[in-house]
């Protein structure tokens, strides 16, 4: 397989709602989309960094010099023997692993569509015909509008629910949320927003028996995980702090973690994905797939990801009308009854690509070859 030509997209798409962390609002969605071709053939990836340097250090406009400058032209003209053999050719390039991802899984969608199968099938995945689905939802302005939200989603069919929190947004929504729903799977994710000093604080949160707290402290700190945990009962999962299989298990030696969300793009894309996956499989640790507030195609890649056999917990996968009015996939990414999506039997990520959409939200464009 040898790559002719890589095409960026920067898409800006609206949110249906906003969308509140610890660290910030989200409105509106700026995404770069990256296309790759080989042979007449094209795949297709989504960056999953978000609009400003909050989560990670990537953001949208860090991504088109990253993946102009420095990814495309180590992968552009090379024979590959497998889409495998893009995280080595970019891993000169120190940290950006969502600009990198963003092209990885591009190259992954491409070799699917060059073997004729789906994507969940190249990377080893189908597990299972239907992934299992949480849903992530954002700081609510007040506890009332919290626990309506919890209601509607729970109605739709949804398997957990996590919610967002922060300092001054934790333990009272948390007991909140308990006393209506006492028998709901239930998580917190905090994005960084406390530290050690908070230990006593966040041992309250063992009160509500909880399936996880996520990424409780900084962003790069496994060691300060590690500490918190043998303070607290609630099992912590590490988020931001996987950055690879070898954060991975350092995290895990370590006893800083007992669940591990993986991200495609925070890991650098499949191939490293799967090596957090099958590593932390190998020590009984579960993991689920989180979300960046995708679209289409990073929505249906993370399908196809989720659907590896340790992928047992439900995750941040959820139906592309919670986020979008339209999507840029048709049909759009939708769950059953049982709170479920299931493995479509097309090619590459299973979905189409509606062009014309795509071409009236398309703000920036070019062509690397
Ligand atoms: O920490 O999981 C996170 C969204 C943006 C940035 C970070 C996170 C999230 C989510 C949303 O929780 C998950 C989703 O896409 O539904
Ligand atoms: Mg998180």
């Amino acid at each position: 397989m040898k790559i002719d030509e890589i095409r960026l997209r920067h898409i800006k798409m609206p949110l249906v709602h906003y969308f509140e962390t610890s660290f910030g609002r989200t409105y509106s969605r700026d995404m770069v989309l990256v296309e790759v071709m080989s042979e007449g053939v094209s795949g297709w990836g989504e960056v999953t960094a978000g609009e400003n340097p909050f989560y990670n250090e990537e953001w949208t406009a860090s991504i088109w010099p990253l993946v102009r400058d420095y990814c495309a032209p180590r992968v552009l003209g090379k024979e590959l023997a497998s889409a495998e053999d893009v995280y080595p050719l970019l891993s000169h390039i120190r940290g950006h692993f969502m600009a990198r991802g963003g092209l990885e899984v591009a190259v992954w969608d491409l070799q699917a569509r060059l073997h004729n199968q789906p994507l969940w099938k190249e990377i080893g995945g189908g597990a299972r015909t239907e992934i299992p689905c949480g849903v992530s939802i954002g700081i609510q302005d007040t506890v009332a509008g919290l626990l309506k939200k919890i209601e509607t989603e729970l109605a739709d069919g949804y398997q957990r629910i996590k919610m967002k929190i922060k300092p001054g947004r934790d333990v009272e929504d948390l007991r909140a949320v308990r006393k209506e729903f006492p028998g709901i799977k239930l998580m917190a994710d905090a994005n960084s927003a406390y530290t050690l000093a908070d230990t006593e604080h966040l041992r309250k949160l063992d009160e509500f028996y909880l399936m996880m707290v996520e990424q409780p402290l900084a962003h790069d700190d496994i060691i300060d995980h590690a500490t918190l945990q043998r303070k607290m009962q609630t099992p912590v999962c590490l988020d931001e702090c996987i950055r690879s299989a070898h954060h991975a298990e350092q995290a895990i030696e370590m006893g800083a973690c007992k669940i591990i969300n993986i991200k495609l793009g925070r890991v650098g894309g499949f191939a490293e994905a799967k090596r957090v996956h099958d590593l932390c499989e190998k020590a009984n640790v579960p993991v689920w797939c989180g979300g960046m507030l995708e679209a289409g195609i990073g929505r249906a890649h993370n399908v196809a990801l989720a659907s590896l056999p340790n992928f047992t917990l439900p995750g941040d996968v959820s139906a592309s009308k919670r986020y979008w009015k339209q999507d840029v996939i048709v049909p759009a990414v939708e769950t059953t009854a049982r709170g479920t999506i299931e493995l479509r039997d097309g090619v590459g990520f299973g979905y189409d690509i509606d062009k014309v959409f795509l071409k009236s939200i398309t703000i920036r464009e070019e062509i690397l070859n």
